[in-house]
């Protein structure tokens, strides 16, 4: 007689195309400056970098929302911009401000980066925190690793800065392409390697973050999203089959459409720009679908959360769902919010 041997962990589950009475839970920016036992550890660290390029603390805040909340996932801690650093861009952190990175815009700043390769001596740190997280976190919690998507990274590489418009990178796509394709292709190959290394030390599952795929038009969306992404996903799974990819163009808007049929993903991540009903009906019948509960309402509270909660829940019940925010929780959302959020999905 054959035993079929169910996997506990429930985001697998989901990511393997099943549909779960319960969707399985976890929030993006979950480890972060909501919770005071985070400023706790981070002020230990000394400072933010310090706190990613440290195995023992990145560990301990990893699991801090797992320990609080139980989450079904935990992810990485350590930033997207850590790629730049290790392909030799300076950067920083301004204390109440954000990053700060050393600008590439002309050929010869491309010169100054490293090769791809030579990345794994500065991420090293990052591989040994993802090989502490595979024999601390529970049996039931999936290990998640992450990168950015490199129009994303560009973006940050090419302005020396978050921007509200990612205005510098868009002028330098028209004003040099060569430069810019260039440094498209330098990210795209350093994210591969990163991933590939994080998966080698036990990520079951990697997100793709293109926080800012929003600003692209069309046809930039075409070339400077899909294609990378399909490149990414396509070399990860010819040397991982099982290893499930979560890609997150986040702002697509109809777009999630063309990106979910094009780049296979296991699942894909939405913001709150589409709704629930929308991507149910678009994107789920194709494949999993990660989000997408506002994170404003973190902040507020009340019976809107809990009813907007139900509301995602419902709106996704028909098929393979991991419940999520449609973008990361914010340092003024008090922590029981959380806790009421879950309690009104789990019941
Ligand atoms: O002050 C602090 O302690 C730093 C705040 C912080 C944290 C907690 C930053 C700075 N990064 C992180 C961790 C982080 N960043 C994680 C792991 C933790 C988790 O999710 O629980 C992840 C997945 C990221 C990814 C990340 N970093 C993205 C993509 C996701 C997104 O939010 O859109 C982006 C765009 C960044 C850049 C970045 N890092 C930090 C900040 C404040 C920013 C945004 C800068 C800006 O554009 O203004």
């Amino acid at each position: 007689m054959m035993t079929v041997t169910q996997c506990t962990k429930t985001i697998m589950r989901a990511l393997n195309g099943e549909t779960l009475p319960t969707p399985p839970v976890w929030m993006m920016r979950q480890a972060g400056r909501y919770l005071p036992e985070y400023m706790a550890t981070r002020a230990q660290a000394g400072d933010f970098l310090s706190l990613c390029y440290n195995p023992d603390l990145a560990t301990e805040v990893t699991l801090q929302p797992i320990r609080r909340y139980g989450f079904d996932a935990a992810i990485l801690f350590a930033d997207i911009l850590l790629v730049p650093q290790a392909l030799g861009a300076d950067l920083w952190f301004v204390t109440g401000e954000g990053p700060r990175l050393s600008t590439i815009t002309t050929e010869q700043d491309m010169g100054k980066l490293g090769p791809a390769e030579d990345i794994h001596e500065t991420l090293a740190p990052i591989y040994q925190t993802v090989r502490n997280l595979t024999s601390a976190l529970p049996a039931e919690t999936t290990l998640i690793g992450f990168a950015g998507a490199p129009w994303t990274v560009a973006t940050y590489m090419i302005a020396g800065r978050g921007t509200p418009d990612q205005a510098p990178a868009h002028a330098l796509m028209r004003e040099n392409v060569v430069v810019f394709d260039a440094l498209m292709d330098r990210i795209t190959k350093a994210t591969i390697l990163y991933l590939a290394e994080q998966i080698k030390a036990g990520a079951e599952v990697v997100k793709i973050f293109d926080s800012w795929a929003g600003s692209l038009s069309a046809q930039a969306f075409d070339r400077y999203c899909i294609a990378p992404h399909i490149e990414i996903v396509t070399v990860l799974k010819a040397q991982f089959p099982d290893v499930k990819i979560i890609g997150f163009p986040r702002g697509a808007a109809g777009k999630y459409i063309d990106y979910t049929v094009q780049v296979d993903v296991d699942c894909v991540a939405v913001d709150t720009a589409v709704s629930s009903a929308w991507a149910a009906e678009n994107l789920q019948p194709k494949t999993c679908v990660q989000g997408n509960l506002d994170q404003t309402l973190l902040v507020s509270g009340g019976d809107k959360l809990v009813s907007e909660t139900k509301r995602v829940v419902e709106a996704f019940k028909g098929g393979a769902h991991i419940f999520n925010l449609g973008h990361g929780i914010t340092p003024d959302a008090p922590p029981e919010n959380v806790s009421l959020m879950l309690e009104a999905i789990r019941g």
